[in-house]
């Protein structure tokens, strides 16, 4: 029985195992489900892996010397991040969360602005009209609905808009996202939601988040269609993304895919992951690299070699020294700006708080 040919319940099922292309020793693996992407892509990709990661332990750097409020790393997530977004097309909208400043970069956006926001200011430090990326959101799930409301509303007006909006697993228990599934399913809205079960929510472990047999299982709930991936392999991130992005552009409507990878470092700066979690197990998946397997599979194929590797390794210096220049400036802010921008007429107690803090700027405090 051909696939197209099960009732219509069973196309919207993942698959049993997670979808894969290139495996852990970087060998191809066979996979009807999937078109491949080409290797001028793969080796794209390949050079977006090596900068994302050099952007994030710049990032992990940079909060160690002061100069960053707190990051979220997403090392051992970067080929979900890389590949999810090479596959937006340039007119198509990202709703990325905090743990997603490697997709930004990878989207092109500046990474002196992207890291703005959690250097401590107030706004997301681009133009998220402009660049077609909302602000990174922290409350878990909101981004969720926002995507929904765009990638509707851009049905409605008959723009051809894909949205991509990515969310971690503990943000799928969250009601917001099943508001947003629920409604994306029944306006059919061009939007595609991937999950990146990195096996954590900050300390609760995936095995007290869900019951589910798997994330992308709770689609069939919903209506729509799900998918099951290896997160680890950028290849096929990026081909069942591209896939669904390409369905969703089209009015076949949203689909949720779940990417299984693993959080590398801890949550944040500010977390110590040994108090919940065992070496042992993040050694393990330090074996599962994604950019190793890649690699790998590229050098056998004879697409790079030592020199190569080593031209992206410079731009990566040469991008994270300019990271470097812009960061240890001190910045030049306002305080009383903390006011704006919030209420249109700001509360008694507001300009209250408002007064003292401009009375002690006057009186020399900084
Ligand atoms: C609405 C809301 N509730 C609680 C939090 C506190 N919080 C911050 S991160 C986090 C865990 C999120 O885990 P997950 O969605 O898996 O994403 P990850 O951090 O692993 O990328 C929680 C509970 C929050 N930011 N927003």
């Amino acid at each position: 029985m051909t696939t197209s040919s099960l009732p219509a319940v069973h196309r919207l099922l993942p698959s049993e195992q997670p979808l894969r292309l290139i495996d852990q020793d970087g060998l191809a693996v066979a996979c009807d489900d999937v078109i491949p992407p080409d290797d001028a892509t793969l080796m794209a990709l390949h050079r977006s892996l090596l900068l994302g990661r050099r952007f994030d332990t710049q990032a992990t750097a940079l909060t160690k010397q002061g100069r960053l409020a707190v990051y979220p790393s997403s090392r051992g997530q970067d080929a979900c991040q890389v590949g999810s977004v090479a596959a937006l097309a340039a007119g198509d909208w990202l709703f990325p969360t905090y743990r997603d400043s490697v997709a930004l970069v990878s989207r092109g956006l500046d990474p002196a602005q992207v890291l703005v926001l959690l250097r401590g200011d107030w706004h997301c430090g681009y133009d998220p009209i402009a660049t077609r990326t909302a602000p990174q959101c922290t409350p878990l799930a909101t981004n969720t609905l926002h995507a929904v409301g765009l990638a509707h509303a851009a049905a409605l007006r008959g723009d051809p808009v894909a949205v991509l909006v990515l969310l971690g697993d503990g943000a799928t228990s969250e009601g917001d996202t099943h508001e947003a599934l629920n409604f994306a399913a029944v306006y059919n809205a061009p939007v595609v939601f991937l999950v990146q079960n990195n096996g954590f929510a900050i300390s609760v472990p995936f095995a007290k988040q869900s019951k589910a047999p798997s994330l992308a299982h709770k689609a069939i709930g919903y209506g729509m269609r799900g998918q099951l991936i290896d997160g680890n392999d950028v290849a096929v991130v990026y081909a069942v993304v591209r896939e669904a992005l390409d369905r969703a552009r089209v009015g076949d409507g949203p689909t949720l895919i779940e990417a299984l990878t693993y959080r590398i470092e801890a949550h944040t700066n500010a977390d110590d992951a040994t108090r919940y979690r065992e070496q042992a197990e993040v050694e393990t998946w330090l074996q599962r690299d994604p950019i190793d397997r890649l690699t790998t599979y590229l050098r056998g194929r004879g697409l790079i070699d030592d020199d190569s590797v080593a031209a992206v390794v410079a731009e990566g210096e040469t991008q994270s020294a300019m990271l470097r220049a812009v960061m240890n400036a001190d910045v030049d802010g306002d305080p009383l700006e903390l006011f704006e921008h919030l209420l249109a007429s700001k509360t008694a107690a507001l300009r209250e708080q408002r007064r003292l803090l401009a009375d002690e700027l006057a009186e020399g405090g900084a």
